[in-house]
């Protein structure tokens, strides 16, 4: 029988993704590919693409010492036809293979060149997520808005995780407001463990190094692990030692302390070094052997059943143009800043540091930093998306595109999101301590020293007015402005307006 090549993407690492799982050891070529076209299609952070590399060449290991046929290319062979498309139809041609079994791409982009691909396809769905596409879509049917929280509900009683029969656990399913807590002085979080590269990842760093060291981010000291004896570790870890503070600090920040008590296990279950359900039950665990409270185990599960399964749900519905949604006709550029460019704001210069030092930021610097004023100032929301999806090693677009697009952006008009995720300086200074050693004054509300937040807030609210003001969670905001002094008003638009024109000129803000 002629062989079938079987594709296994960078995102694809585990011996139970479906291709495999459907291939035929005795018969089939599993293909393997690191490919120019997936470096830069956006610009990988160095620290990501090293990750990918060295994790694809242990995992094509693994396999070959499991007795499957591999054939993988390094990005270096002079053979190297420079996307998956050409190495799929290179392979095709020594082989003498005519079909080919793929796992669905979680991008719409490369779903789209394998539907166009000449080899015979069998794509099969990727079953390593709790909910199925026809599963969302029936969920989904009929609704007049998606709301995680009902997603949620559904995916603890498919799952069981946290029910006392048929009642969520502690008699509420969603415990968020026992975790709002802001830093307290001196607050600090484990460090996540670090892994030493070993030879093979060692050689990936030379190459990274030489063909992307112009990527924004800095490849050097390189710590993710890159196969799953690590990627436990580090969950082990987690649980033992973070987990347990997870729910009160989970939207704190503090300069310094880049991780908190977050788990900094997007990058390796979003590969398919962790099982996602895995990671949940050793979660619960924790919680039914006391070693961790509810509101901590309730909401780092909901993270990953609830939030991950529904922005995943939310973008293979929307189809292939949710990436490029502009609801909100912004057109601004992104602002230097974003890479690594100067500014006077340490919020921001924090979340930046930390992304660009680790291809990682958690999620309230990506939502309430980052996000937050790149919707305020008014961002095309695709170079917003562009930015994200480059710059964290947990990114692709199945994932990151809801939660730019949508959660952070309200670029969908509303999909993810029933309203946008804005706030004034105030919120970040409740959530931090970065406000107290800022240039910019949190509580000053207009002038040269007013924190960009404040002035651009309301900004954001009134360009944006005839679509918010009739959201009942908005209405009251907008009575408060017009409570506002009218000169008052005029002056904090007159500076939003200047800060603008700055941030246009290219200006350090
Ligand atoms: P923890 O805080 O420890 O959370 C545990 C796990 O829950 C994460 O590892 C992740 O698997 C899951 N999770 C948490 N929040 C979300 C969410 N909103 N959507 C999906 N999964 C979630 N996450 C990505 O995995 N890839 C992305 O490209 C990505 N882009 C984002 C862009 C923006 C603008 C925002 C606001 C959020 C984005 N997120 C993304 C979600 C979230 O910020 C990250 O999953 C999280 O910060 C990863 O760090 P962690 O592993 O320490 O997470
Ligand atoms: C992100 C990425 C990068 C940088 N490089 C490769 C690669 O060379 N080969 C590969 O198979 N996959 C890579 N990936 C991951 C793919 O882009 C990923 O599979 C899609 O983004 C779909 O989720
Ligand atoms: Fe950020 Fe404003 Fe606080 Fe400065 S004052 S850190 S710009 S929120």
């Amino acid at each position: 029988m002629t062989p079938r090549l079987v594709l296994v993407l960078g995102d694809q690492l585990t011996s139970s993704v479906a291709a495999l799982k459907a291939a035929d050891k005795t018969r089939d070529v599993v293909v393997m590919a690191e490919v120019a076209a997936e470096t830069h299609y956006v610009p990988h952070h160095p620290k990501k693409i090293v990750f990918l590399f060295a994790a694809m060449r242990k995992f094509a290991l693994r396999l070959k010492a499991e007795g499957w046929r591999v054939a993988y290319s390094r990005l270096d062979d002079p053979e190297n036809a420079g996307s998956i498309g050409g190495e799929l139809l290179r392979r095709a041609e020594e082989f003498g293979a005519s079909q080919m079994l793929a796992t669905e791409p979680g991008e719409w982009r490369l779903i789209e060149a394998l539907n166009a691909h000449p080899l015979e396809l069998q794509l099969l769905e990727d079953d390593r997520f709790l909910c199925s596409h026809a599963e969302f879509d029936t969920w989904a049917e009929g609704r007049k808005s998606l709301r995680m929280e009902f997603f949620y509900r559904e995916m603890r009683r498919k799952t069981a995780l946290l029910m006392d029969g048929d009642q969520p656990e502690g008699g509420q399913w969603n415990f968020d407001h026992d975790n709002r807590k802001g830093p307290p002085k001196g607050l600090a979080g484990p460090v996540p463990p670090r892994f030493e590269p070993d030879p093979v990842t060692d050689e990936v760093l030379e190459l990274v190094e030489t063909r992307f060291g112009a990527h924004f981010g800095d490849l050097y000291p390189f710590w993710f692990a890159t196969e799953p004896s690590q990627a436990e570790a580090a969950l082990d870890h987690f649980i033992a030692h973070a987990l347990p503070r997870f729910g009160d600090y989970q939207d704190a920040m503090v300069r310094g302390q880049d991780f908190l008590f977050h788990s900094v296990l997007s990058v390796y279950i979003n590969s398919g070094l962790l099982d996602p359900l895995t990671v949940c039950r050793r979660a619960e665990a924790a919680y039914r052997a006391g070693q961790a409270p509810l509101n901590a185990v309730e909401g780092f599960i909901r993270q990953i059943i609830g939030w991950r399964e529904f922005v995943r749900g939310v973008y293979f519905r929307e189809g292939p143009g949710y990436a490029g949604r502009n609801a909100l006709g912004h057109r601004r550029r992104l602002p230097a800043l974003y890479w690594g460019g100067d500014t006077d704001m340490r919020c921001l210069k924090e979340a930046v540091g930390v992304t660009r030092r680790d291809s990682y930021a958690h999620h309230l610097p990506r939502l309430m930093v980052t996000g937050n004023f790149a919707l305020l100032a008014g961002v095309d929301p695709r170079e917003v998306h562009e930015w994200y999806l480059a710059v964290y090693a947990d990114a692709y677009e199945w994932v990151e595109a809801p939660n730019t697009v949508g959660m952070s952006q309200f670029a969908d008009g509303g999909v993810v999101g029933s309203k946008p995720y804005v706030s004034s300086g105030n919120y970040i200074a409740k959530m931090s301590d970065y406000c107290q050693s800022c240039t910019y004054g949190v509580k000053v509300k207009r002038g040269p020293d007013a924190c960009p937040f404040n002035l651009l807030y309301w900004h954001f609210l009134l360009r944006h007015r005839t679509r918010f003001a009739q959201n009942p969670r908005m209405g009251q905001i907008y009575r408060t402005w017009d409570r506002m002094d009218e000169d008052h008003r005029a002056a904090v638009l007159a500076d939003a307006e200047r800060l603008l024109a700055r941030l246009d000129a290219g200006e350090v803000v």
